[in-house]
C-alpha cells in the first residue's frame, strides 16, 4: 500500500463548525483529526459514528465516513457498523447527556461485549445543546434550569461505569491538552476491543469553569498525575509527590519525608487483569489526592466481533446451509406462475419459496402479492 501522507486538513470536511466560540470541543476534534492523520490507515476506513448533543455533531465537521444517529444510540448504530464491516476503524463520540442518561443501558453493553470500537465520552458535565440542565456527571448540590435548589442525587464517575462493565480500555485526557488526548487517542484506536476515553470538556455556555480546580495552570502540576505504562505515578513541579500504597489505600507521599524514596512509589501498570488498582486510581479526586490522567487500563480480552467471525466460521465447517441466501433456495421449493390478483394473466416471473412459506401453499393473495414484488 502507498505511503498514506494525511495532515489534519485531510480529515476536515467543508461544513461550518457551530460550536460556540471557545467550546472545549474544536480541540477535541483537532487532536482526533491528528490522531486519525497519522494511524497510515485510509480516509475511508474511518467511520464517525455519533447520538445527539453539541459534541455529537461531530461527524459533520470530519472528513470520513460518519452518522449523526440518535440519542443515546451511537453505540447500538456503532456495534452493528462494526460487525457488519469489521475492517472500518469505527469511532463513537458522544456527551456524558447521551452516554450516561438516555444511552447508559447500551454504553455498558458496548462494553461488557467488547466490540472493537473507540469511544469518545465528552465530559463537560451538563446538558450543552439544550442550554445547560444537570447531567448524570454533575454533581450532588449542582444548580441548574432543572435543579434550581440544587440537585439530590450523586453523580456517575464514567470510569467506574467502565471497570464495572468489564471495560478492556479507559483513559482521560482534557480538552486543552491536545499532546495527551492524541497520545491516548493514538493508543485507544491500537487497543483490541472497546477503548473508553473521557475527555474533560469546558462548555464555555452553560458550565463555563466546571474542570478550572483540575485544570487551573498554576496548580495544575499538583492536581493532575499523569499516568504512564511502567513508570512510578509522580508528579508534582518537580515530580517530588508520588502515591503510595499504605494500609489498603492509596495515599499521597513526599519523596524524601518520612522516609519515603522512589522506590516506595506505586508503579503504573496499564496492562492488569485485576480491576482494583485501576478503580483505586479512577476514584482518586480534589482535594486529598490528584486526579488521574492519561491510559488508566489497558488489558487483553476476548473482541466480540472476532468471536463472532471465528463462530460463524466453526458453524458453517458442519452445516449444508452456510448463509441466507442458502437458506432460502434450500428445502421445499416450487415456481409460483399463473394469474395475478387483478386478474392479469401470466406472472413470468418465477418465485421460489421455500419451507417457511410452505404453510401458505395455494394462497391466491399471497401468489399475487409475490407477482407484484418480482416484477
Ligand atoms: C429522545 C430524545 N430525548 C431528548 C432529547 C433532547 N436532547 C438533545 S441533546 C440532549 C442532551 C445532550 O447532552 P450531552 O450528551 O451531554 O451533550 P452536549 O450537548 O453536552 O455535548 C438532550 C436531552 C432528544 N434529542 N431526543
Ligand atoms: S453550548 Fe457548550 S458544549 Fe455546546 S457548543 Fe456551546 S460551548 Fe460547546
Ligand atoms: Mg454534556
Amino acid at each position: 500500500m502507498a505511503e498514506l501522507n494525511y495532515t489534519v486538513k485531510d480529515f476536515k470536511s467543508e461544513n461550518e463548525v457551530r460550536w460556540c466560540p471557545g467550546c472545549g470541543d474544536y480541540a477535541i476534534m483537532n487532536a482526533v483529526q491528528r490522531t486519525m492523520a497519522g494511524m497510515g490507515i485510509p480516509r475511508e476506513k474511518y467511520a464517525v459514528i455519533s447520538g445527539i448533543g453539541c459534541s455529537s455533531r461531530f461527524p459533520y465537521y470530519m472528513s470520513t465516513y460518519g452518522f449523526h444517529t440518535i440519542h443515546g444510540r451511537a453505540t447500538a448504530v456503532a456495534s452493528g457498523v462494526k460487525l457488519a464491516n469489521p475492517d472500518l476503524n469505527v469511532w463513537v463520540i458522544t456527551g456524558d447527556g447521551d452516554a450516561m442518561a438516555i444511552g447508559g443501558n447500551h454504553f455498558i453493553h458496548l462494553i461488557r461485549r467488547n466490540i472493537d470500537l473507540n469511544l469518545i465520552l465528552f465530559n463537560n458535565r451538563i446538558y450543552g445543546l439544550t442550554k445547560g440542565q444537570y447531567s448524570p456527571t454533575s454533581d450532588r448540590g449542582f444548580k441548574t434550569k432543572t435543579s434550581p435548589f440544587g440537585t439530590i442525587e450523586d453523580p456517575f464517575v464514567p470510569g467506574q461505569l467502565v471497570i464495572g462493565a468489564r471495560g478492556s480500555f479507559f483513559a482521560r485526557s482534557i480538552d486543552g491538552n491536545m499532546k495527551l488526548s492524541q497520545s491516548v487517542f493514538e493508543a485507544a484506536a491500537n487497543h483490541k476491543g472497546t477503548s473508553v476515553v473521557e475527555v474533560l470538556q469546558n462548555c464555555v455556555i452553560f458550565n463555563d469553569g466546571i474542570h478550572d480546580m483540575i485544570t487551573d495552570p498554576v496548580h495544575k502540576a499538583d492536581r493532575q498525575l499523569i499516568l504512564e505504562h511502567g513508570k512510578p505515578m509522580l508528579f508534582g513541579n518537580e515530580n517530588q509527590k508520588g502515591i503510595i500504597f499504605e494500609k489498603g489505600k492509596l495515599k499521597v507521599a513526599v519523596i524524601g519525608e518520612n522516609g519515603v524514596t522512589i522506590d516506595d512509589i506505586l508503579v503504573h501498570d496499564a496492562t492488569e487483569t485485576d480491576p482494583s488498582l485501576h478503580m483505586s486510581l479512577i476514584n482518586m479526586q480534589l482535594p486529598d489526592m490528584p486526579v488521574v490522567f492519561g491510559v488508566i487500563r489497558s488489558v487483553e480480552a476476548p473482541v466480540y466481533d472476532t468471536e463472532l467471525v471465528k463462530q460463524i466460521k466453526e458453524v458453517q465447517k458442519t452445516r449444508k446451509i452456510t448463509c441466507v441466501d442458502e437458506l432460502l433456495n434450500s428445502g421445499n421449493t416450487w415456481e409460483v406462475t399463473g394469474n395475478d390478483t387483478a386478474g392479469n394473466p401470466g406472472c413470468p416471473k418465477v418465485v421460489r419459496i421455500n419451507f417457511t412459506t410452505k404453510i401458505f401453499k395455494g394462497s391466491a393473495i399471497l401468489q399475487g402479492l409475490f407477482c407484484w414484488l418480482t416484477h
